[in-house]
């Protein structure tokens, strides 16, 4: 269950790109991505703008594990020391959370 966030966004990326062919390379060329690093329990930065296609890319600096979820949305588990991350979809404001510590609160401003 812990390793699903991962291995789902793993085993899509290619596909995407398969499948979309030249369109979606050329959105992808354009495309950014946006660090975002995890310390001491928490986001940082918290809350980040992106685009859709973005590549929201999360560094766990802490020693324990930590999820990016939002529900519906993504769920990206972020091994100690490693990192995870998800293609940004869709419009307005996502706020995500870590499943094991729901203190921990982000959020993603999507616009164009
Ligand atoms: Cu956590």
């Amino acid at each position: 269950m812990r390793v699903m966030g991962v291995m789902t966004v793993m085993a899509i990326l290619p596909k995407l790109c398969l499948a979309a062919a030249l369109s979606l390379c050329a959105t992808a060329a354009s495309a950014a991505t946006i660090e975002v690093t995890i310390e001491k329990l928490e986001f940082k930065p918290a809350v980040v703008k992106a685009r859709p296609g973005d590549t929201i890319l999360w560094q766990n600096r802490d020693v324990m594990d930590h999820t990016a979820t939002s529900k519906g949305n993504f769920d990206v588990v972020i091994p100690a020391g490693k990192s995870g991350s998800t293609v940004v979809k869709g419009d307005g404001a996502v706020d995500y959370t870590c499943r094991y510590h729901p203190n921990m609160r982000g959020q993603i401003e999507v616009g164009r």
